[in-house]
């Protein structure tokens, strides 16, 4: 008997769906118990009694379709054969789509090259779809003001696949008390695809027709960048709270009053929610715990920790204080727009977030992260919209150096390695915000980095940066050597951060990159005072082990150890090759890409 291949396409289809199932619920269990910073109360065992519940639910009809697919099996054995991993290199597939057909996996991987996630598999799970409750327990029994300000949601977007901006409306609707939710506004930053016009007016226009005019799209007719798309939905915008947030999220339960709650209590906090991770292949949510955001000199944001005072509370649903805001931002609609909103000077992406921490610090207002807001987020696997995201990085980086850091401006031409001046990079007019800065009256850089964020590095003393070369040889660079390892080499100069070099007042060279927070520290060559090898070690301990770390080192000059006055120099191994080397100076010259004050 020939059983017909749709059949078996679909009872495979309904064992992958189950075994999928499993997994997520299995993983929902294991996470549970495990949870040490959680106490165990009651309403855990309950969960846990109902997954156990579901589970065996599971399992009965996992039992049940693997008899039926036995059978079928049986019937179609001279039509089965293995399926082939088309694409074993795709992160994509790494630990997921085991059972896609051929046609499938070229579905799913052309699309998932488009967007940077798993497309394929969002069109196939509900826009309702229900996701884990990831909240400190505490958050559930807070109890909120009723009269707490409207918000409108806006979300930005350049060629997002629909069925990702379609669950994230569903869960704003879902998850946002109706009177308090002005309005939906969509910002689409100029996208080309097709499905994010017609498709999604359709599904706008069905919305709208329940809930009346609550979904409204802004669309540009040139890509916008990042910093103007977000005015431009502020603009847009009439609640009192304005939120500005990525398309590929999902807010969770309750998501809205914890933040409208606070800049009810104070309309000068710019908030941010904690975001949850939602996998780029699977879809799965990962929890994150809350922590503040901060930054580097290159102006690139990351997660860091909250001040002392927050880990006192001993309370992590607490909203803490933080540096900096990763993008997704929650204000009063009129204080941001008192502070300037976003600098629209500037261009595609970057940087944006970290002047706007920056700007309310100094200008009269704080940032937050508020833990029982959680929103998962898309951690995409590539960034669609630009191949190379350093230039536009740059550009806005050196932006925000130009009209808030003051004498600390040059670090961030350090910390991408440009020089000072003549890097011919044009970061357009920043008149106007510097006449903002003037007219809110704003503090200092310095009073930033001594009051919120100390833990930056100030780069005080660096004097030169760049690579390190020798005279002798100027294809050669000054390079960290291989990682792990203690040993510097001389190798093919390549510009990258491995041969970026640093020298300090104090006579240090930092080799290998620099560091931007006091809590990490850099690495420092070292004279070990005997062989010709030259040592490279964490600084602060080779310090405390008193390593022979200082030099004395001009500009064009020998670079000569303080204690052991021999000079790193280069010479020619056995093996003919160029080798870094300790020795008895012989008047070699040196010198460092980049000079902040003449030396
Ligand atoms: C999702 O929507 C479907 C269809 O409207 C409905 O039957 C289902 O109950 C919803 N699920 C959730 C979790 O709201
Ligand atoms: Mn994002």
């Amino acid at each position: 008997m020939r059983v017909p291949a749709r059949i078996s396409v679909i009872v495979i289809g309904v064992i992958v769906f189950s075994r999928m199932y499993m997994s997520f619920i299995r993983q929902e269990r294991s996470r549970l118990p495990n949870d040490d910073n959680r106490l165990q109360i009651p309403e855990d065992l309950e969960t846990l009694r109902r997954l156990k519940r579901i589970e065996d639910q599971v399992d009965k009809i996992a039992k049940f379709i693997e008899v039926k697919n036995q059978k079928v099996k049986e019937a179609v054995v001279e039509q089965k054969t293995e399926v082939k991993k088309l694409y074993p290199e795709s992160p994509l597939f790494s630990s997921w789509g085991a059972e896609l057909t051929e046609e499938e996996q070229m579905e799913a991987e052309r699309q998932f090259q488009e967007y940077g996630y798993n497309v394929f598999l969002s069109k196939r799970l509900p826009v309702n779809r229900t996701i884990p409750d990831t909240r400190d327990r505490r958050c559930a029994l807070k109890i909120y003001p009723k009269d707490l300000p409207s918000i409108s949601v806006v979300l930005i977007y350049l060629n997002e696949a629909l069925s990702v901006i379609k669950r994230a409306i569903c869960s704003i609707i879902d998850k946002t008390p109706a009177h308090l939710l002005t309005e939906i506004i969509l910002v689409d930053d100029y996208s080309s695809n097709e499905d994010l016009q017609m498709a999604l007016d359709e599904y706008i226009n069905l919305i709208n027709k329940d809930k009346l005019g609550l979904i409204k799209k802004v669309r540009h007719k040139r890509q916008m960048g990042l910093a103007k798309a977000r005015v431009s939905g502020w603009e847009a915008a009439k609640g009192q709270v304005v939120a500005i947030l990525d398309a590929h999220i999902e807010v969770h339960k309750q998501w809205a009053e914890p933040l409208l709650a606070r800049i009810k209590a104070d309309r000068t906090i710019v908030l941010s929610p904690v975001f949850d991770k939602v996998c780029f292949d699977t879809l799965e949510i990962t929890e994150y715990e809350p922590s503040a955001h901060g930054f580097d000199w290159n102006l690139w944001c990351m997660y860091e920790s909250f001040r002392p005072e927050w880990y006192k509370m001993n309370d992590p649903s607490e909203p803490g204080k933080s540096y900096s805001i990763m993008g997704i931002l929650v204000a009063d609609r009129q204080f941001l727009g008192e502070i300037g909103v976003l600098d629209e000077g500037m261009t595609i992406y970057g940087g944006e977030n970290v002047e706007l921490a920056i700007r309310v610090w100094l200008c009269g207002g704080s940032i937050e992260v508020v833990p029982c807001s959680k929103i998962a987020h898309i951690e995409r696997a590539h960034k669609p919209y630009s191949p190379d995201l350093s230039k536009p990085m740059i550009r806005n980086a050196l932006r925000v150096a130009e009209i808030w850091l003051d004498e600390y401006k040059s670090n961030v031409n350090i910390a991408w390695n440009i020089p000072l001046k003549g890097h011919g990079i044009d970061i357009g007019d920043v008149t106007e915000r510097k006449q903002l800065r003037e007219k809110l009256k704003c503090k200092p850089f310095k009073w930033y980095l001594e009051n919120v964020y100390p833990l930056l590095d100030k780069w005080n003393d660096i004097i030169g940066y760049g690579v390190l070369k020798n005279d002798l040889h100027e294809d050669y660079c000054v390079d960290e050597g291989p990682v792990p390892g203690s040993v510097p080499i001389l190798y093919d100069c390549h510009y990258y951060d491995s041969q970026h070099c640093y020298y300090n007042s104090n006579g240090e060279i930092y080799i290998g990159g620099i560091k931007s927070h006091t809590y990490n520290s850099n690495r420092c060559l070292t004279d070990p005072g005997s062989g010709s090898t030259p040592g490279l070690h964490d600084c602060k301990q080779a310090k405390e082990k008193e390593l022979n770390i200082y030099w004395d080192f001009t500009q064009g000059n020998a670079v000569r150890n303080r204690n052991t006055n021999r000079c790193l120099e280069i010479g020619q191994g056995e093996d003919s090759y160029y080798h870094l080397i300790l020795q008895t100076c012989s008047g070699q010259k040196w010198t460092i890409q980049h000079v902040i004050k003449d030396f």
